[in-house]
């Protein structure tokens, strides 16, 4: 694995404060109905994406994932203003405005998505591992799912196809304790979501997915057996969100005591430490850091607010269109 030093903790220091810091942006940007639809924030969940970013090749890997999916493409190099501008419906969006919080894609970054049906991006991750297998493309794609997913069958259908042909993907539950409000105790007898990799002889494991440091190694092992041809690994990466479902939700189903029992562990506070401890920045540097932060949020919140809407036609240009298609009298010329 690439070493973990005084740059990565720095890096994923400022990366994951950005991230933390956009979408409490975008919660607040919501309260004021700039941001419509559903809006899912990422908050304590960061650690998963630091870890993988630092396993990834990221000038070939691939990610795919379902509708938590805001800092993922930054992660991968999508300009953060695009991000926030799509959120705003604006035509300078990743989507041209079109495809708004779950659905940010961006194939030039290699990220495929933003996808809203539960556990519908698990057979399409895969797919894109069966291509590069296909076309003997060095790359791995990362298969995001929640612990919710887990019990789709879509997940058991692609688990067996995925290992039976030694596809090149890591299979990566983010198990934050709820689907919804449905706590994972509800809906299963076992609770220890990794053990279904048993089920298909897949390699499998629990990862403490509140530190990026557990992170990375985990995926570093996943990701280099993909990489030699041994095909898939189906992760549980424990972690937990500190904002409802969506923006919608009363969280009635758990206590602030429980939210603040996983703040402790927070894994932005958990690097911060670190670099204190061992001397990696002066109060001085950290600050400049959080003042960057500041900086980059406020443009992006700016790029988005200062966009345009896209034209009517947009809309019409971007769906598949049948000429002689017989019910469609109110078309826009
Ligand atoms: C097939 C399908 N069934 C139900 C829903 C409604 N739904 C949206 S999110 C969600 C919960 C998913 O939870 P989880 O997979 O744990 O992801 P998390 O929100 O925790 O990231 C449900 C049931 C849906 N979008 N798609
Ligand atoms: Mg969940």
């Amino acid at each position: 694995m690439k070493k973990i030093t005084k740059a990565t903790y720095l890096k994923w220091y400022e990366d994951m404060l950005f991230w933390r810091k956009f979408e409490d942006k975008l919660a607040q940007v919501y309260i004021q109905q700039k941001v419509r639809g559903f809006l899912h924030l990422y908050n304590g969940q960061e650690a998963i994406l630091a870890g993988s970013l630092h396993a990834m090749d990221l000038t070939k890997d691939k990610m795919i994932t379902a509708y938590r999916n805001h800092v993922q493409p930054i992660g991968m190099g999508v300009d953060p203003r695009k991000v926030m501008a799509e959120l705003y419906g604006k035509g300078t969006g990743t989507s041209q405005g079109l495809g708004g919080s779950m659905h940010i894609f961006s194939k030039e970054h290699r990220f495929y998505g933003g996808h809203g049906i539960v556990g519908g991006q698990i057979p399409l991750g895969a797919g894109l591992a069966f291509a590069d297998k296909y076309f003997k493309r060095d790359a791995v794609t990362l298969t995001f799912l929640g612990d919710g997913a887990a019990r789709q069958g879509s997940l058991h259908e692609t688990l067996n196809m995925a290992v039976k042909w030694d596809l090149p993907v890591v299979f990566c539950v983010e198990n934050n304790g709820y689907a919804m409000g449905t706590s994972v105790a509800r809906t299963s007898k076992s609770t220890e979501i990794w053990k279904l990799g048993n089920g298909y002889e897949m390699p499998c494991g629990p990862v403490d997915a509140m530190n990026p440091v557990k992170v990375a190694e985990a995926m570093d092992e996943a990701i280099t057996r993909a990489r030699k041809g041994e095909g898939p690994t189906f992760l549980e990466l424990k972690t937990y969100r500190y904002r409802g479902h969506s923006m919608s939700d009363a969280q009635q189903y758990r206590t602030k005591e429980e939210v603040a029992e996983y703040q402790k562990v927070d894994p932005i506070t958990q690097v911060l430490e670190v670099i204190k401890e061992k001397k990696y920045a002066t109060e001085k540097e950290i600050k400049e850091i959080d003042k960057r932060v500041k900086k980059l949020v406020n443009e992006c919140e700016k790029f988005a607010e200062e966009s345009d809407y896209p034209a009517k036609n947009v809309m019409y240009d971007t769906v598949y269109e049948q000429k002689d298609y017989p019910f469609l009298s109110h078309k826009v010329e």
